[in-house]
Order: C-alpha cells, then sequence, then structure tokens
C-alpha cells in the first residue's frame, strides 16, 4: 500500500470515532497521495505521520457562574497542531457541537489555509461547547475570563493567537483580551479581531466574506466569466456570509437567496443587507425579513440549495450541503461554488460539482481572507501602527488572488487542471512540510 495510504489507515483506526476529523484528513491524504509518494523524502522522515499529529492538544475545564447563581461547567480546547511555519493561529468556535473532532479537522484545515496565505502562521483552532445564544453579557463575559483562566498558560503574541469563529466575535474577543491582559501584566496582539480602539485592524470584520468573493471573481474571470449580473445563494447570515453579500452586490451580482438555520429568505429584487443586518443585531427571526419587505418570501426550515441559481457560497458551518444538495444545485443551473465557511460540502458534494464541470473553489483556500488579515493585524500590532480600510483591504485582495493562482498552478502541476481542492492540498502542504523537513525530527 503506498505511504500516504498506510497513514491514513492508521489515522481511521486510531482516532475512529472522530468523524469530522477523519473526514477532513482524508480529503487531505487522498489529495497529496501522488505527490507525497513521488518524494520519497517524506516517507524517509517520518513526515506524514508527524504532519496528521498535533503538536499539541489542550482539554480543559471552564467552570462559571450563571446569572441565576447556578455553577456550570463547559468544555474548552486549543489544538496548537502545527507551528513548522509561524506561531499557531486560528479562531475560537464557542458552540454546542464543539467537541475534540470539530476542532482537530478544524485546527487540520487551518494548517493548509495559513500556509496558502503566504504569511508566517502556523495552524491551531479552539472553542467550547458554549452556546452564547440565550446569555447575557455578564454570563458571557464570565465564561470567556474563566476561559482564559485556562488558556492563559498556553498562549501568547509569539506562541499561539487566537481570534473568532462561530459564536465568538468582537464581544467575546474584547472579554477574553481584557481579562489575558490583566493576568499577564502585558498589553500585546495576542489575539486577533480585536476592537479597532484597542489594536485591530480595519477590515478584519469585512476580510472573510469578502476575501471569499475576491477568490471567486479571480477563478470566474480566469474561465472568461464573472460576478456581474449572476444570481447568487449564500447560506449563513453571520459575519461570513452576510459580508459576502455586500461584496457579490458590490460586483454587479443579485443575491437572491439567504438561508440560514431556522429557514431560507427568497428575494427575487436583491436581499436588503440593512434588513438583515438589524434582524442579526437583535439576535431576532429571520421571518421579520418579509414585513419590511413584502415582495420577498421566508421558507421556514427549509436549505437555501433548492433556489435555483449561478453561483452558490456555503457560508455556514460544516456539511451543511451535502449530495442531493449539490445535485440540485447542478440540476437548477449552478456553474459556480465557493466554500466560505470550513468544509461546508460533504465528499460526496464535492465529486458531485467535480463530475458535473462546477467551479469550486475549498474552503481552505476561498476563505482564508480572514486569517490572512488576522496575519495584517499581527504585523499592524508587532509595528504599533494602524493601516487604513483601503491599504488592508487592497493586501487582502492580492492576497486572495495570489492565492488563487497558486492553488491553479499546483492542480496543474499535479495533472488536474482546475482541481483545486488537490491544488489547494498541494500548495499548502509543500511549505509546511519543506519547514518540517528543515527542522529535523520535532
Ligand atoms: O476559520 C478561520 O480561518 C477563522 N476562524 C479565522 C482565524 C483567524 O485566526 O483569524
Amino acid at each position: 500500500m503506498s505511504y500516504t495510504l498506510s497513514v491514513l489507515e492508521q489515522l481511521k483506526i486510531r482516532d475512529a470515532r472522530q468523524t469530522e476529523f477523519i473526514q477532513a484528513a482524508t480529503e487531505i491524504l487522498i489529495s497529496l497521495k501522488d505527490y507525497v509518494d513521488a518524494n520519497p523524502q517524506y516517507e524517509a522522515a517520518g513526515l506524514l505521520e508527524r504532519f496528521v499529529e498535533p503538536e499539541r492538544q489542550i482539554v480543559f475545564r471552564v467552570p462559571w457562574i450563571d446569572d441565576a447563581g447556578k455553577v456550570r461547567v463547559n468544555r474548552g480546547y486549543r489544538v496548537q497542531y502545527n507551528s513548522a511555519i509561524g506561531p499557531y493561529k486560528g479562531g475560537l468556535r464557542f458552540h454546542p457541537s464543539v467537541n475534540l473532532s470539530i476542532v482537530k479537522f478544524l485546527a487540520l484545515e487551518q494548517i493548509l489555509k495559513n500556509s496558502l496565505t503566504g504569511q508566517a502562521i502556523g495552524g491551531g483552532k479552539g472553542g467550547a461547547d458554549f452556546d452564547p445564544m440565550g446569555k447575557s453579557d455578564r454570563e458571557v463575559m464570565r465564561f470567556c475570563q474563566s476561559f482564559i483562566n485556562e488558556l492563559f498558560h498556553h498562549i501568547s503574541h509569539m506562541t499561539d493567537v487566537p481570534a473568532g469563529d462561530i459564536g465568538v466575535g468582537k464581544r467575546e474577543i474584547g472579554y477574553m483580551f481584557g481579562q489575558y491582559k490583566r493576568l499577564a501584566n502585558s498589553f500585546e496582539g495576542v489575539f486577533t479581531g480585536k476592537g479597532v480602539d484597542y489594536g485591530g485592524s480595519l477590515a478584519r470584520t469585512e476580510a472573510t466574506g469578502y476575501g471569499l468573493v475576491y477568490l471567486v471573481e479571480e477563478m470566474m474571470s480566469q474561465h472568461n466569466q464573472s460576478l456581474a449580473g449572476k444570481t447568487v445563494i449564500v447560506s449563513g447570515a453571520g459575519n461570513v456570509g452576510s459580508h459576502a453579500v455586500e461584496k457579490a452586490q458590490q460586483l454587479g451580482a443579485n443575491v437572491i437567496a439567504v438561508g440560514e438555520f431556522t429557514g431560507t429568505i427568497i428575494d427575487k429584487q436583491g436581499i436588503d443587507l440593512t434588513v438583515l443586518r438589524e434582524i442579526s443585531a437583535r439576535r431576532g427571526n429571520f421571518a421579520d425579513y418579509v414585513a419590511a419587505r413584502p415582495h420577498a418570501e421566508f421558507l421556514p426550515g427549509e436549505k437555501v440549495w433548492s433556489v435555483p441559481c449561478e453561483i452558490a457560497l456555503p457560508c455556514a458551518t460544516q456539511n451543511e450541503l451535502d449530495e442531493d444538495d449539490a445535485k440540485t444545485l447542478v440540476a437548477n443551473g449552478c456553474t459556480t461554488v465557493g466554500e466560505g465557511a470550513n468544509m461546508p460540502c460533504t465528499m460526496e458534494a464535492v465529486e458531485t460539482f467535480r463530475h458535473h464541470g462546477v467551479l469550486f473553489a475549498p474552503g481552505k483556500a476561498a476563505n482564508a481572507g480572514g486569517v490572512a488579515t488576522s496575519a495584517l493585524e499581527m504585523s499592524q500590532n508587532s509595528s504599533r501602527l494602524a493601516w487604513s480600510f483601503n491599504k488592508v483591504d487592497d493586501k487582502l485582495q492580492s492576497i486572495m488572488i495570489n492565492i488563487y493562482h497558486n492553488i491553479a498552478a499546483a492542480a496543474r502541476e499535479a495533472g488536474c487542471p482546475g482541481n483545486y481542492v488537490i491544488g489547494a492540498n498541494i500548495a499548502g502542504f509543500k511549505k509546511v512540510a519543506d519547514a518540517m523537513m528543515a527542522q529535523g525530527v520535532v
């Protein structure tokens, strides 16, 4: 059996119950198979066995007291997966679904994503099974402070720099940064996604959604197409989804539907972002959209993928788009898909898109704009400068265009032109693998 497949088989036995992690690892290792097998120096150095094993995994108790005075306990995680090319970097997710399998899959993806940005950032990810929904600000603050009381021991601006993800935005980063600063007695850029008044970067909030659209536009332009005039649907009305809608509209696309977990809004005249954001800001019900835009429709409990479109941008969460959804999209004329979330399409869905010649931009390339801009925030913090919105946005745009060309070139070199899944995995892996080779068995 090939070296790569034997490492995958071992992993499947060792971490059999970590389904999301095995899913992500399978996609990556199968993509890397020909490349790794053609470079026997990797096997001689036991490189893949080391690559798939996190450098460190921290699992910890997070006790806190709710507003009724009751003691609550959540489980916190940080997987410090790979530091070959820079300090661990990656978000924290607060969501009831968080477990070690989810954090490991996200951290593994993050290694390759961060490598693709071209910046000096290693891969990590963390979070907790805490649900910020329905909690008061004070409860969220007490939770964040308790979370940092432990995570404090494992992070620093040179070691591991967390950021946001699902359930972790400006409010949570603020509370965590404040507690870290108090314990460390040191004002450091240890988090990204901070408020701009205390070291955050302009355009970080917009970066993931904008970056997704920049990459999709570049991919389309290389196939003599563009977003202008195209119909687009988006899942997820959070930070990534709403900024993807905004940038797609700026580039002249007609965004006709947005889906989230309670249902789907269809607005053929184009989604009104002001209305959508007003509902999000008060954590309201998306059914309210129709009150402000009576010609629109709200389909409770429906996924967005049944709405006919030319471009689909899944920006919500892992495995939100399965094989049946992919078949529906293709049958309805969808020709381009860009993943704004991490692993939103199942492997069968990706295979369906590939089989039908859909242009497909995988998340580790397409949503890298967020973490790329986090690295720009780290640069600004180190130099004690704050760049203008346009400067950051220009850099983001050129990073996304570079990522597209790098993954396209890697796909061509691998003999699979247009297969950006293989391209992204090889291009991201190569830099990390060669750095690991240079640093010896560590
Ligand atoms: O999935 C991601 O890339 C993020 N949640 C952002 C990570 C970061 O460090 O900005």
